[in-house]
């Protein structure tokens, strides 16, 4: 049967603080239709405007977090059509999220599902999760970020042997290399994910926000204006209830009580 569209992202709530968007597509290995772009984007920006939502998770099923790209609404397309889809701005939507987002990675992440990963801001993957950017193999090259990010977080040597072969590698070379966060038994990917996920949206959500913004806009700046960046974002947060808050917790020996404020 033909793929339901209208349902290809899920939207959970695991836990208090917690929202889960799922890629279910399973027929298609969870491939990025357009749809699929389309409810990516739409959905984080409500967890961004959410005042409950702290922490994010994405997360697939087990076979895939998501095998790149639909190359079925790709493959007869031409230069127009690919500049009228608009891909990148919903890819610059996703990527825009200003609360952390994890990427819970079980089975294939591949070509635009490994930039998918890449632009989350933590990345738990299971033992048997497959990392590639196979773009080249179909004639392509990666366009979600792949040649940017994965070079940064791998190097350019490991990067570049994988982009111009398209091997595909495993959860432990990912770690060993720098590109996942975490590497866990298949079954433990999604809990341990939540529970990560928990331990974050009990933290301050401004200090959160801004060591994750100053992180990111720190990669493209030099050290020096970045530096300013951090000094900056942590004076401001000394006009949070937040900062007093973790301070006299602290001091009176007591679980502090975040409000966001
Ligand atoms: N797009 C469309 N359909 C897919 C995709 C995909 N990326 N991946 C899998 N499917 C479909 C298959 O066609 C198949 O459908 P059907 O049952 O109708 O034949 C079904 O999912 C199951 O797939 P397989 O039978 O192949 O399942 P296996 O478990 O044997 O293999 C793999 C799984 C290894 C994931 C294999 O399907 C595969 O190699 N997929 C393609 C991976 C790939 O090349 N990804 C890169 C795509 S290009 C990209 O992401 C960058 C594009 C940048 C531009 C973005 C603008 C939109």
């Amino acid at each position: 049967p033909p793929i339901d569209e209208s349902r290809v992202v899920r939207v959970e709530s695991p836990a208090d603080g917690v929202r889960l968007l799922r890629v279910d597509r399973p027929a298609a290995r969870n491939a990025l239709s357009m749809e699929v772009r389309r409810q990516l984007a739409g959905y984080l920006g409500e967890c961004a405007r959410s005042t409950e939502v702290r922490c994010v998770v994405l997360a697939g099923n087990p076979q895939a977090f998501a095998a790149g790209a639909d190359i079925k609404e790709m493959a007869d397309a031409g230069t127009v059509d690919m500049m009228k889809r608009g891909v990148l701005d919903l890819w610059r939507a996703t990527a825009a999220c200003p609360k952390p987002v994890i990427a819970a990675v079980r089975g294939y992440a591949l070509g635009g599902g490994c930039e998918l990963a890449q632009l989350c801001d933590i990345i738990v993957a299971g033992r048997s999760a497959k990392f590639g950017q196979p773009e080249i193999k179909i004639g392509i090259m990666p366009g979600g970020g792949g040649t940017q990010r994965l070079t940064a977080a791998v190097g350019k040597h490991k990067a570049l042997r994988y982009l111009l072969t398209g091997d595909v590698f495993g959860a432990d070379e990912a770690f060993a290399m720098g590109l996942v966060s975490e590497v866990v038994a298949d079954d433990a990917v999604e809990p341990t994910a939540i529970a990560m996920a928990c331990r974050i949206a009990a933290m301050p959500p401004l200090a959160a926000e801004l060591i994750k913004d100053v992180v990111m806009r720190g990669m493209d700046m030099p050290l020096e204006a970045a530096l300013t960046l951090e000094t900056r974002a942590l004076h401001l947060l000394f006009s949070t209830r937040d900062q007093k808050e973790g301070m006299a917790a602290f001091i009176e020996k007591r679980a502090p009580a975040f409000t966001g404020t």
